[in-house]
Parts: structure tokens; C-alpha cells; sequence
């Protein structure tokens, strides 16, 4: 019971504002008038235990990039070409990924050449500043004129998010979570549990399922998840549930038989919601580096995908793939998992994320 005590309502002015939403007016970003003082503090409480779980989740890229990046300062007057080439050097190694890194010299090449002297010691605030801009231009974050965890909901039907990726990268974990923030914001969830592979991914669902206060449709180890998804679609209708999520078993980029699957999932769902899947999610273990990076590039090339999730983040110095990829790629980052617990996962914001990566608190 005690996890439940961590969600906690969404206060009524901003349900209000969600109501507006889902008829095609945007949320302002900003607090309402309305929002009373205790509501405010309540956000910002809110905010604050996010900023503190993802500076604690990113906590072991930031001391492996900083670290060495002030030994490298030491001892040094101004940011030289011999310096850049051991900054360039981290960056790799810190899973930024080459092509992102070269871009990132460059800028800081060329602001050595305009401002002609620069500390060696301003080194720092400038690869943040350089990197913060490079990713507001790069791209876009997933949308998030969103009311919901970055998901917009809509009265006609539910929003249907299926989870794709290799095994073991976070899959039903991402969905657990996005499930409990979802009903805590007081949305009706449904999750099909799709992954009919192994009798344990289904337990495993089920307990996720139980704990957020989502239904769960399920069907025998070994059934067709194309059948499980259509049931769950099929279900989700009739009983007016705001978002589907649909878990799938972990696959291969190049096993063609499994990719095909995810086909016939997706076919069978649009026989019940014409444009569901709304969005297919593809998840990736960020604690892989560059593996993370190889899985996107093919993975993206061999099935439809329109979003990414990065997972595991805690715990590992290769953090910096997800600037890598979301420099490089196409589809936008939506979410970034800090952990295993529920509360574990966030938008991925890129401002936000270059200024935990920076942070010199704790
Ligand atoms: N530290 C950490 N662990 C995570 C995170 N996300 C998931 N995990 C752990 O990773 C392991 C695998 O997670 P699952 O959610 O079962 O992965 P999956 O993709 O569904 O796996 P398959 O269904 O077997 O393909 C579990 O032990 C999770 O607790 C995260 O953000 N941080
Ligand atoms: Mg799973």
C-alpha cells in the first residue's frame, strides 16, 4: 500500500485545464491565476523531487564526464587545440556518439577563435551552453501540448501506445510506470498484455497493473498477441478507457518473423480504432551506449516507430547516448528512465536534461 501513497491527485485546476485540452485548446504551460497557493507549493514540490531524482539518476555520467574534464583543465590557462582533443576524447567515451561530438567541438572551436581568449576553467559552462543549444535546434522534444504525462488524450476513444524493443530493455517496466502516473492523473488505463511469450512477463504486467489500479487484459501463455491486442482494444472501447498500452515480447531488429508480428498487432488493433497504434514506442537500455544508439538506427529502419523511451540511466556513465540520440535522430525522445521504481520515469525536456547533466548540486 505504501506506493500508493507516492501518487497522489492531480489538483483540480489542472484537470480543469485538461478538460480544455482534450477540446483542442491548448494547457498553458504556466500556473493558472486560479492555482492557489497550496497548489503551488504542491508543484513545486513535485518539480523539485523530479529535478532531484533525475540529478541523483544522471549522477555517474555527470562525475565521469566532469571529472575528467577538470583533470584535463588543470594545470591549464586557456582552452587550447590539445584540450579539445581530450575533450572531444570524453565526449566519445561518454557515449555522446561521434557525429554529435564533432559538431559539438566544432561550436567550441569556433567560439574559441571569436571570443580569441577563453579561460580554460569556463570550459565547463560553455560545452553546456553549446550542447543545450545544439539539441533546441536539433529537433523537438515528443509532444507534449500534452494533459497527461506527456500523452494528449482524446473523448472519442483512447489513445493506444504500444511498446516495442530487444529484450530486457525496460519494456513492461516503462509501461508499469506510465501506467501508475497516468491513473494517478485520473485516467482510465487499460494494458494488454501482449508479451504472451513467457507465462512471468504476464505476472510480471499483472503486479504493475494491480499496483497503478490499470485493468489488464490478458490471455493464455502462448496466444497470439495479435488476438491479446485486439481483445484489449476491444475492451478499452466499450468501457470508455482514456489510453491503451499494449506490452509486447522483447525481438530482434533482423528477426523477421517477430518484426512481422508487430504488423499483424498493429493491422488487427486498426480494425478496431482506425489510427491506433497512435504511437509505437520503442524502448532502449541506455546503459548499452552505443548499442542503445544501434538498436534506434535499426530498429527505426525496420519498423514503424514515432517515439523512444531511455531506460536505465541510473547506475551507468554512458548518459550521454541520449544526447547523442537525440541529436541524431529523427524520432523524439518522449521518456528517460532514472530507475526501477515507479516513480522512476520522466518527459525527457532537453533544456532540463543538459541542466541535471550540468548541475552542480548534490
Ligand atoms: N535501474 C533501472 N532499471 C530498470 C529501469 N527500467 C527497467 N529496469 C529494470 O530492467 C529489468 C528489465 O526490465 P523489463 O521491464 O522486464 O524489460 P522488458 O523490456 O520488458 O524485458 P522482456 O519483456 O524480457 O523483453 C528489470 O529488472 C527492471 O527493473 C530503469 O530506468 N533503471
Ligand atoms: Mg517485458
Amino acid at each position: 500500500m505504501a506506493l500508493f501513497d507516492i501518487f497522489r491527485k492531480k489538483p483540480a485546476a489542472q484537470a480543469e485545464t485538461e478538460a480544455g485540452t482534450q477540446t483542442g485548446t491548448q494547457a498553458p504551460p504556466q500556473p493558472t491565476p486560479q492555482e492557489s497557493e497550496e497548489t503551488r507549493q504542491e508543484r513545486e514540490r513535485e518539480e523539485k523531487q523530479e529535478r532531484e531524482a533525475l540529478n541523483a539518476g544522471l549522477e555517474k555520467t555527470r562525475t565521469g564526464i566532469f571529472s575528467r574534464l577538470a583533470r584535463s583543465v588543470a594545470g591549464r590557462s586557456k582552452v587550447d587545440d590539445e584540450m579539445l582533443d581530450e575533450l572531444e576524447e570524453i565526449l566519445i567515451t561518454s557515449d555522446v556518439g561521434v557525429d554529435t561530438t564533432v559538431v559539438i567541438i566544432k561550436r567550441i572551436e569556433e567560439r574559441v577563435a571569436r571570443d580569441k581568449y577563453m579561460n580554460a576553467s569556463e570550459l565547463q559552462s560553455i560545452l553546456r551552453e553549446e550542447i543545450a543549444a545544439l539539441l533546441e535546434e536539433s529537433g523537438r522534444n515528443a509532444d507534449s501540448e500534452s494533459d497527461t504525462f506527456g500523452i494528449s488524450t482524446r473523448q472519442s476513444e483512447p489513445y493506444v501506445l504500444m511498446v516495442v524493443g530487444v529484450n530486457g530493455v525496460g519494456k513492461t517496466t516503462t509501461i508499469g510506470k506510465l501506467a501508475a502516473k497516468l491513473a494517478r492523473a485520473g485516467k482510465k488505463v487499460y494494458i494488454g498484455a501482449a508479451d504472451t511469450f513467457r507465462a512471468a512477463a504476464i505476472d510480471q504486467l499483472q503486479v504493475w497493473a494491480d499496483r497503478s489500479g490499470a485493468t489488464m487484459i490478458r490471455q493464455q501463455m502462448g496466444s497470439d498477441p495479435a488476438s491479446v491486442a485486439y481483445d484489449t482494444l476491444r475492451s478499452a472501447v466499450a468501457n470508455n478507457a482514456d489510453v491503451v498500452l499494449i506490452d509486447t515480447a522483447g525481438r530482434l531488429h533482423n528477426k523477421i518473423g517477430l518484426m512481422n508480428e508487430l504488423s499483424k498487432i498493429r493491422n488487427v488493433m486498426a480494425k478496431v480504432i482506425p489510427d491506433a497504434p497512435h504511437e509505437v514506442m520503442l524502448v532502449l537500455d541506455g546503459s548499452t551506449g552505443q548499442n542503445a544508439f544501434e538498436q534506434a538506427r535499426e530498429f527505426t529502419a525496420a519498423t514503424h516507430v514515432n517515439s523512444l523511451a531511455i531506460t536505465k540511466l541510473d547506475g551507468t556513465a554512458k548518459g550521454g547516448v541520449v544526447i547523442g540520440i537525440s541529436d541524431r535522430f529523427r524520432v523524439p525522445v518522449r521518456y528517460i528512465g532514472v530507475g526501477e521504481g515507479v516513480d522512476d520515469l520522466q518527459i525527457f525536456d532537453r533544456r532540463t536534461f543538459v541542466e541535471a547533466l550540468f548541475s552542480i548540486e548534490n
